[in-house]
């Protein structure tokens, strides 16, 4: 404390963050992992994957990028997707550099007009275009998505591949070198910020999407009730919400095929993401039309974004006390080859235990 601000050392690292935005499906997720050299976001085919921002910190020598995967830019149509909206607008709003995707594949999907496209265009000084997937789309779409960005906001758009990583060395380095001189915000072997039963979450949600078609994986939010990494293998219990009862036997399957297939998947991932052995016991219930209640997503677990965190629950959003309609369908989803646990003891909506032995700093175990 002995030196003033005036004979202070100059910075010498930089850090910020780095919002990743776009349309469903451009590849935002794809890009945040390949930018981490590992998955911390969930990617599937199929749009509306991403339902909260992810955070991804990459640290280097001196530079400190703090990526935030969002939800794809839409015309919100009801609670769930007012909440998606509004999360991808205030990172565009708090972000130091907005990196806008554009979807090779997809030349005429573009950020919708109006709120959307006047919130990136008030970021004008902080954006970087990057078209995506040039590995598929064609080399007219790539013309056209450059000529789109020249228009717009009179810049060159900078063409890669997230999947197949062309152009994303270039454009990581390009990044570290944009970033505002900065203390780093973050220790330098953290990687994530969110706790680890978000990234369960996230992980059951993924293989919910790849197993199931139409509805359901939209109709579908998951919950962790119970995380015990004092055990050997780690206990999760986890709650499958859908919005209506026809839903459940399509998760359940026949003879409880689907749920036990979900289980067993989804444990392979969570034990690749957290190093360790996990047994996972899946329940399946109805909440009632959750999407389009604010209070539910609440009850849920979804982080609202401050501009709906405060908003009272209206007529489509009734109280936040809105519990599950029904407790049925009871399956364990663990696989066979894990110890049985002994049953009824668990305690519904525990928090996970602090961090203690952990082999590097994904997640921090924050509690909820
Ligand atoms: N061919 C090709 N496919 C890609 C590329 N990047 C991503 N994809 C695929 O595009 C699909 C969507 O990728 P995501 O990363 O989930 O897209 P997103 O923008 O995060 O989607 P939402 O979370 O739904 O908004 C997946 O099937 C990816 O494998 C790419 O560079 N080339
Ligand atoms: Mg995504």
């Amino acid at each position: 404390m002995e030196e003033s601000e005036e004979t202070a050392a100059p910075l010498t690292t930089r850090a910020g963050h780095v919002a990743l935005i776009g349309r469903p499906n451009v590849g935002k997720s794809t890009l945040l992992n390949a930018f981490m050299g590992e998955k911390l976001s969930i990617v599937t085919p199929k749009a509306q994957t991403t339902r909260e921002s992810v955070t991804g910190i990459l640290t280097t020598d001196t530079a400190q990028a703090i990526f935030v995967d969002t939800p794809g830019l839409l015309e919100p149509k009801y609670a769930l997707q007012r909440a998606m909206h509004e999360t991808a607008l205030e990172v565009i709003a708090d972000a130091d550099l907005v990196l806008l995707l554009l979807d090779a594949t997809r030349p005429g999907e573009l950020p919708p007009d109006g709120t959307v496209l006047n919130a990136i265009r008030r970021r004008r000084d902080a954006i970087l275009v990057i078209i995506n997937k040039i590995d598929e789309g064609s080399s007219d779409a790539v013309e056209a998505l450059k000529t789109w960005t020249r228009d717009t906001f009179g810049l060159e758009a900078v063409p890669i591949s997230a999947s197949r990583g062309d152009g994303v060395a270039e454009l990581r380095s390009a990044i570290e070198a944009g970033l505002p001189e900065n203390p780093f915000f973050y220790p330098e072997d953290e990687l994530a910020v969110q706790p680890v039963r978000f990234f369960v979450t996230e992980l059951i949600r993924e293989t919910i999407f790849e197993m199931y078609e139409q509805e359901v994986p939209y109709a579908t939010i998951v919950r962790v009730e119970e995380y015990r990494e004092s055990d050997d293998p780690v206990f999760i219990r986890a709650t499958v919400y859908v919005e209506r009862e026809s839903q459940k036997p399509i998760v359940i399957g026949k003879g409880g095929a689907g749920i036990r297939d979900l289980g067993s998947r989804s444990r392979a991932k969570i034990e690749a993401f957290i190093g360790q052995r996990v047994y996972l016991d899946l329940f399946v219930k109805t909440l009632p039309n959750w999407r389009a209640k604010l209070g539910t997503l609440r009850y849920l677990g979804y982080r609202l974004p401050p501009a709906l965190a405060h908003e009272e629950p209206g007529e489509d959003q009734p109280g936040t006390t809105d519990g599950p309609s029904s407790s049925a369908a009871t399956v364990g989803g663990g696989d066979a080859a894990a110890p049985k646990r002994p049953g009824g003891t668990a305690r519904a909506g525990s928090g996970p235990r602090n961090p203690k032995k952990r082999s590097r700093r994904k997640p921090k175990r924050s509690g909820d």
